[in-house]
């Protein structure tokens, strides 16, 4: 009988080649296209049965069933839940200046601190405040900002950071930590006057307060707090970072709940990229936000994850591990086993107005893709009797569509321009209307 060779590797020699077989698979390359004939076929979770298949044909099966099942789904498997645990916050106001920008605008800093009784942990988190000079309490814009509070604006009154951030030496980040260089550098990103003019609040914090935006396997930030003993990592299903910066953008509007000159009621919760997915997990967790405002967040954000597009899930999880919940890599190179995609996400904020944007030249972040998650939310808004986008096709350049959900797709690169504004301002107008 014929006997098959047999291959004898020397018992010292395993581990090496284990190793070896390690960095080869690690080694292979990423799939990624930009290439529209390239997406695969799929087909979308259903927004409107639930998952044993029963039909949701009304505004309270929505409410009561369809809507906690799928925000379940997203928390354990993407984004990870928040751990119980009591951690306790408290305000402390660093500086008020009325008259600000020619006597139009006052501005405030408060210094928000967590803390756990018998955690050595804390995190603080620095909130800027600019509200029009008028009597009554404004609606607002909350959102979080990449390097720093003193980054948005050349308003010398505005505290530099002293947190750790991503170094960018063009920026005047060197070492980790600002410099009075880095003052008023995305200031492009944040019209506050015209923000002012128009009667709206600008509330915004660095995200990195919340948690610094690095793999570090979970020792600074805010989670450690929430640790039980001898715990040193979230487990599997539990919050990345997304999740934390969501939490703390709740934990901010509990503080613009006590603000006189802010109508919390009136809160538009806003974040481009990465802040972008941020802000729609914050509207998706936190139904207090009257509005949510997605500036191109693409890839675990507002695009549709079964495209595989542009960033994919093995992408995103490979360059940023600390984002989402372990769980969620498990759909790595398998988006259509996913349980969900992120048409369901938008739809999680229905009936509040959703306002989805993109830029022609980000196709990393997807547009298409973006385009139809919002389109598909709309089957939710039309259930409850309002109107979200009718359209089929992907609008024109320039050219916002949509009611409650709207959407545009601007020429340019990935940034929140002028014309952006111009729509989240015109949409604020029509969806928060002062009462
Ligand atoms: C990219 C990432 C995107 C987006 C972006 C950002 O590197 O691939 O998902 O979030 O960063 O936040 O600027």
């Amino acid at each position: 009988m014929h006997q098959a060779p047999r291959l004898f590797i020397p018992k010292p020699c395993l581990p090496w080649l284990g190793l070896f077989l390690t960095l080869l698979i690690q080694a292979q390359p990423l799939v990624i296209h930009e290439d529209e004939s390239k997406v695969p076929s799929y087909k979308l979770p259903s927004l409107l049965n639930m998952e044993n298949g029963m039909p949701v044909q009304t505004e309270s099966a929505w409410v009561h069933f369809r809507r906690p099942e799928l925000l379940e789904m997203f928390t354990h498997q993407m984004y990870g839940a928040v751990p119980d645990g009591q951690v306790s916050v408290s305000a402390e106001l660093l500086s008020e200046e009325d008259g600000l920008m020619d006597g139009m605008a006052r501005r405030k800093q408060v210094l928000l601190r967590f803390a756990r009784e018998g955690s050595d942990s804390s995190a603080e988190v620095h909130l800027l405040i600019y509200t029009p000079m008028t009597e009554k309490a404004v609606p607002a814009f909350l959102g979080l900002n990449f390097y720093g509070n003193h980054t948005i604006t050349a308003d010398k009154g505005v505290r530099i950071s002293t947190a750790w951030m991503r170094d960018n030496p063009r920026q005047g980040v060197v070492n980790h930590r600002s410099t009075e260089a880095s003052r008023g550098v995305l200031s492009t990103r944040w019209p506050i006057e015209t923000i002012m003019k128009r009667g709206y609040g600008l509330v915004t914090a660095y995200y990195g307060d919340i948690d610094p935006d690095f793999d570090d396997g979970w020792k600074n930030g805010i989670h450690p707090l929430f640790y039980r003993q001898h715990q040193q990592a979230p487990e599997v299903h539990q919050w990345g970072s997304i999740a934390a910066w969501a939490w703390g953008l709740s934990r901010i509007l509990d503080h613009l709940e006590l603000e006189p000159w802010i109508d919390h009621h009136r809160i538009a919760v806003m974040g481009h990229s990465r802040l972008g997915k941020t802000a729609l997990w914050a509207g998706a967790t936190d139904p207090r936000f009257a509005m949510v405002i997605s500036n191109n967040s693409g890839c675990g954000g507002a695009a549709l994850s079964r495209r595989a597009y542009g960033e994919t899930v093995r992408q995103i999880n490979s360059s940023f591990p600390h984002w989402f919940c372990d769980a969620f890599t498990r759909f790595n190179d398998r988006e259509s086993s996913l349980p969900f995609d992120q048409h369901q996400l938008i739809a999680l904020m229905a009936p509040r107005p959703v306002y989805v944007a993109s830029a022609v030249e980000d196709q990393w972040a997807d547009p298409k893709g973006e385009f139809l998650s919002a389109k598909h939310a709309s089957e939710v808004y039309r259930l409850l009797g309002v109107r979200g986008i009718e359209l089929d096709q992907m609008p024109d350049l320039n050219h916002p569509v949509g009611s409650r959900v709207r959407f545009h797709i601007r020429s340019g690169k990935h940034d929140v321009t002028d014309y952006d504004w111009e729509q989240y301002l015109r949409f604020a107008d029509e969806m928060l209307p002062s009462q």
